[in-house]
């Protein structure tokens, strides 16, 4: 087998000037073989200069194009184009497609429209997130789960095995391209057409690009508003990446990816990093998604339920962190309270709005009161933080 090194590609640690650790001298580099996997606009993102990649789905995502704080303002400020190819889809047709869609998530799908995007947790039969999707409800016997980092491919087959369900399970070659930004509508506009306007947050509609049709819904991994566009063809998608970047005068319009400030003071969690199996959607403030007591069956409803009717123990909340710029969150940080662990920072980045370090972080009862004082050990030392609500709202003074 001949492993190939292609993209020089930072450590995980990533680059210095994003305000993390490593070396910055001869890093070594991620090889991509055929099992990472590249995507369609790999050429592009290249050419625009990104400067450091994650892995997402066995799939290069980029992280950084200029630095962190650069590519946030830009975000905040104008239109971005992500290649998020590594938001596989999982898709579900058949007889069964409904009635597997439903077993594995707690979110009540009953009454959900065709042209609806869901985001919805999955969990085991203890109760543990297995991942968090976007569901895209295409017709009653269609879906697309627009799936976070974990193999829901191979779940969804056990479960249509185990159950002997009527429905096929595959991964289709479907190459999302996000808008992002306050001007991602306008934008769009140019090259959809008036058509884009209408189309409410989490639903989605057929539009043509190029006399082709194209799956366009306002969502995206961002509170900046957008929308994303499930492409089905390499050469289609190329030439929407072109168009795009081509249509944006006056826009100013910029390659980009999801951003770590802007996700974490948004409240977006990542899959894998905030929460993993061993959370439960009650754990992660998703309640709001578990309709535990609708009479719909899915796994792990009576875990579920049994938690919900104790005392959830633990719960995803905000923390602000004082003092120097924070290096990266690799490994998740200690929360301490008079003392005691009291939980785990998951997530970190500097914030250049709020003028400190924002994190998002797991932390037992007790201590979820915005305002309360706790203390996290970063590698460099200890900080003092606070607890905060999420999304981090600016305070109103
Ligand atoms: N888009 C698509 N697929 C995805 C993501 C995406 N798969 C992986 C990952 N992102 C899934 N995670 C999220 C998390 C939050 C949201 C979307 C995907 C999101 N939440 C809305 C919010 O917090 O404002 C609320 C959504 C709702 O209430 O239904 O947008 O980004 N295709």
């Amino acid at each position: 087998m001949t492993d190939r090194p292609t993209t020089p590609t930072p450590s995980a640690a990533g680059p210095k000037e994003d305000g993390q650790a490593g070396p910055t001298t001869s890093r070594p580099v991620l090889t991509v073989a055929r099992r990472i996997h590249g995507t369609i606009y790999s050429s592009r993102v290249e050419a625009q200069g990104v400067k450091s990649y994650t892995v997402y789905n066995h799939t290069l995502l980029a992280t950084s194009f200029r630095s962190l704080e650069e590519d946030y303002w830009h975000l905040k400020q104008h239109v971005q184009i992500w290649d998020v190819s590594c938001e596989r889809q999982v898709e579900i047709r058949g007889p069964d497609a409904a009635r597997l869609v439903q077993l594995m998530t707690p979110r009540d799908l009953t009454r959900a429209a065709t042209g609806q995007c869901l985001y919805a947790p999955l969990v085991d039969e203890s109760g543990g997130m297995i991942n968090d999707p976007v569901v895209l409800k295409h017709s009653e016997d269609h879906y697309w789960l627009s799936i976070a980092d974990s193999d829901v491919l191979l779940w969804a087959k056990g479960l249509a095995c185990g159950f002997g369900l009527d429905v096929s399970v595959e991964q289709p070659e479907v190459w999302p391209l996000a808008v992002q930004g306050p001007k991602a509508e306008d934008l769009m506009a140019r090259i959809f057409g008036e058509e884009v306007r209408p189309i409410r947050f989490f639903r989605f509609r057929t539009l043509t690009f190029r006399d082709q049709p194209l799956v366009v819904a306002r969502s995206g991994f961002s509170k900046q508003g957008g929308f994303e566009i499930f492409v089905g063809e390499p050469e289609l998608g190329l030439a929407l990446w072109d168009a795009l970047m081509e249509s944006g005068q006056g826009l100013n319009v910029g390659p980009g990816c999801p951003n770590v400030i802007e996700r974490i003071e948004g409240g977006l969690l990542s899959y894998g990093n905030d929460m993993t199996r061993g959370d439960t959607p009650l754990e992660c403030g998703l309640d709001r998604y578990c309709a535990l007591e609708a009479p719909i069956e899915f796994i792990g409803r009576d875990a579920l339920r049994r938690e919900a009717r104790g005392d959830v123990r633990r719960l995803i909340r905000g923390v602000r962190l004082y003092g120097e710029a924070l290096p990266a969150c690799v490994t998740p940080w200690p929360v301490r309270a008079d003392g005691r662990d009291i939980g785990l920072v998951t997530s970190a980045a500097n914030s250049p709005t709020f003028n400190c370090g924002v994190g998002i972080a797991m932390l037992d009862r007790g201590h979820w009161r915005p305002g309360e004082e706790v203390t996290v050990e970063v590698p460099d030392g200890v900080r003092p933080a606070t607890v905060e609500d999420l999304p981090f709202a600016m305070a109103s003074s």
